[in-house]
């Protein structure tokens, strides 16, 4: 009796043990040169790494990760793709479910990473900090569960990045003023490397990944750039895809995988050959050609152990930057594994039908270089960020901060892929599409030829979705949804569209509070190309937000 009563006594004290473990994790926002790089700069990071640490917990684990700034800017931190499942509080995004960190100020994050395993990544959502303040998030399966494929020798985290010789800060605020696009970056890289064939002068080889031969490894890729989705390649090896966005997929093998800002992707790699040196490549994938873009390839090694660096590497070709066959061939490639214990539960009914487009649009503005300046809008709503955090305006009912009328369809039907409109500007307003707790959302992205076309990565916060359908040209009610997959679409956080095309994805709104969308080219965001969703409480304390936390930042 005597000890089953401390067995419960210990049970309550320490309920960590009964559902995981608790993760504690303290990143320092902290400015450092870099050095390393093609330009000599001060960089924010997290505890002075670049990329930052990497957060690593178990499926089931609670994280508290206490945040303190030591910068001049603002921060907040987003854990990109974590359900936060009635903890909208420790989401990240500046404005939409926090006032930023200021500096000198500390904020714990605390969340519980409930149903999900796999790669993810956490990133600064304010500015473009973001740049240089991100990491990996390796959810690893609970305790003794495998994975539903070989157990590989070794895991290795590849985080792909975009690097600016000026101070990101300043490309974004002249672009704001000037109304034109920011400058684009000068070299990507990975692992903070831009690599041995770059011209982005560097002192050091490049990153290298050292394998032992005849083993399977695990890279878990990152594209943690700002403005450029990336072709992934490994000279003379294969690699299979077999998780996204923290979901397992159907095991497919391939050359090149396309990964767009905000997705993660792991692969399984063979050592297969007996020794060398192969060149790793990241390459910027933009087929609408007007549109400028980085196009200095990322390079790293993969050395077989016991060859010599100076031995010939074997290199690889890089894909041509407006390859769209391969990318929409890699992308109809994704399908989610959907076995008895990972099943894919795809919403078969929908009620709300939404269509929002997707781009670009041109402003007057007196003080712009030209008298205008070119912004981005879903559904002609150019977003206006508030002075306060939304999700606080939502807990505490305040009034004026937003509006819940952010239309369903767009204002006026046109051919969106088409040359566009004549009147190129757009609205803006603060303005959330409210739903009720459970209802299912289908939201029909579609892009617009406005300027130019493009494949914009989109992503929600607070839910995986399922990519139920996609396709070039106008979505059409009538004869689209027949080719929708409702058994085993791709379960994601992050949508590449087709450029030109449509995406049509699906959730259900199971996680109260409020809930961006947005572009995950930051440049895109930055011009207004974002939107909150509002999921309203369900029934009783486990269906509702909980009360924020009480170090909360203010204003
Ligand atoms: C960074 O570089 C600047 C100028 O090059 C120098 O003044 C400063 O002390 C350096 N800071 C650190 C933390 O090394
Ligand atoms: C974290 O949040 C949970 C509620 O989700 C709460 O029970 C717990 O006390 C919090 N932990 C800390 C350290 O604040
Ligand atoms: C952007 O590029 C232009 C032209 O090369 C240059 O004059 C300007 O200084 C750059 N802006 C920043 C913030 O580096
Ligand atoms: C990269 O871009 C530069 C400048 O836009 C251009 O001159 C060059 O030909 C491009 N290279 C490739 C491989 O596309
Ligand atoms: C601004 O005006 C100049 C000169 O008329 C023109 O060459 C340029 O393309 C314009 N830029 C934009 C972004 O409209
Ligand atoms: C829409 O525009 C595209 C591209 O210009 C064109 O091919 C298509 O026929 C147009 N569709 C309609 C319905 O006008
Ligand atoms: C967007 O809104 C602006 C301002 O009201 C309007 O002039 C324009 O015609 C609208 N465009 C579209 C495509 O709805
Ligand atoms: C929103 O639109 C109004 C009216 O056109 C304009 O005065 C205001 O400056 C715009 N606000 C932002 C943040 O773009
Ligand atoms: C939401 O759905 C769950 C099961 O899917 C159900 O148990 C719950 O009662 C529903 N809540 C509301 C408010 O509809
Ligand atoms: C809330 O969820 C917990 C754990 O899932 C469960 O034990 C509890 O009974 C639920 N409470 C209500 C009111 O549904
Ligand atoms: C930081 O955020 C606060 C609260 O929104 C704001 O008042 C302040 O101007 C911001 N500071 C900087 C340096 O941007
Ligand atoms: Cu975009």
């Amino acid at each position: 009796m005597e000890s089953v009563r401390s067995l419960l006594l210990l049970i309550s004290l320490f309920p960590a043990i009964a559902n995981g473990l608790t993760r504690h994790y303290k990143f320092n926002i902290v400015t450092r040169n870099a050095t390393r790089l093609c330009s000599t700069k001060p960089i924010v990071t997290v505890n002075g790494q670049f990329p930052g640490p990497t957060l690593s917990a178990r499926e089931g684990d609670n994280v508290l990760v206490k945040v303190v700034n030591h910068v001049k800017y603002n921060v907040t931190i987003h854990w990109h793709g974590v359900k936060q499942i009635r903890t909208g509080w420790a989401d990240g995004p500046a404005y939409i479910t926090q006032c930023p960190i200021q500096p000198g100020q500390s904020y714990v994050y605390n969340f519980t990473l409930t149903g999900q395993r796999g790669t993810l990544w956490y990133h600064a959502h304010i500015l473009w900090l973001r740049a240089t303040v991100h990491g990996a998030i390796v959810i690893k399966p609970k305790l003794h569960v495998p994975y539903p494929f070989p157990n590989p020798h070794q895991e290795l985290v590849l985080i792909l990045g975009e690097w600016w010789k000026a101070d990101t800060e300043a490309v974004i605020n002249q672009a704001t003023k000037t109304g034109q696009a920011p400058n684009i970056s000068d070299a990507h890289t990975i692992n903070g490397h831009p690599g041995p064939i770059s011209t982005c002068v560097s002192p050091q080889d490049g990153y290298k990944l050292q394998v032992n031969r005849g083993k399977t490894y695990l890279l878990r890729i990152v594209n943690a750039a700002l403005n450029e989705d990336l072709f992934f390649k490994v000279a003379g090896h294969k690699l299979t895809v077999v998780e996204v966005d923290a979901v397992y997929t159907k095991p497919f093998i391939v050359d090149t995988v396309l990964i767009t800002p905000g997705q993660t992707t792991n692969v399984l790699l063979t050592t297969d050959k007996s020794s060398g040196n192969y060149l790793v490549t990241a390459s910027t994938f933009m087929d609408a050609m007007i549109i400028a873009v980085d196009n200095h390839t990322a390079t790293a090694t993969l050395q077989y152990k016991g060859t010599l660096a100076t031995s010939p590497l074997s290199t690889v070709e890089v894909p041509q930057r407006n390859a769209t066959p391969l990318a929409t061939s890699f992308a109809d490639s994704l399908r989610s594994l959907n076995s008895k214990t990972y099943p894919a539960n795809v919403p078969q009914n929908v009620d709300h039908s939404l269509l929002f487009t997707i781009g670009l649009g041109i402003n007057p503005c007196p003080t712009c270089i030209n008298g205008s300046r070119v912004v981005a809008a879903i559904n002609n709503v150019s977003f206006v960020m508030p002075e306060m955090a939304l999700l606080e305006a939502h807990f505490f009912n305040k009034q004026g901060v937003f509006t819940t009328d952010f239309p369903g369809k767009p204002p006026v039907a046109f051919n969106y892929t088409g040359s566009g409109p004549t009147n190129l500007q757009t609205t803006n307003g603060t303005r959330l599409y409210r739903i009720a707790y459970n209802s299912t959302v289908q939201v029909v992205l579609q892009d617009t030829g406005i300027i130019a076309p493009e494949s914009h990565p989109i992503h929600l916060h607070g839910f995986n979705f399922f990519v139920v359908g996609q396709g070039v040209g106008n979505y059409d009610p009538k004869t689209s949804p027949s080719k929708f997959n409702l058994v085993d679409p791709i379960e994601r956080n992050t949508i590449g569209m087709p450029s030109g095309g449509w995406a049509a994805i699906r959730f259900k709104a199971d996680n109260p509070g409020v809930w961006f969308l947005h572009c995950h080219f930051e440049v895109h965001t930055s011009w207004g190309l974002k939107m909150a969703f509002l999921v309203e409480d369900g029934e009783g304390a486990n269906e509702s937000l909980l009360p924020p936390p009480s170090d909360l930042p203010k204003c």
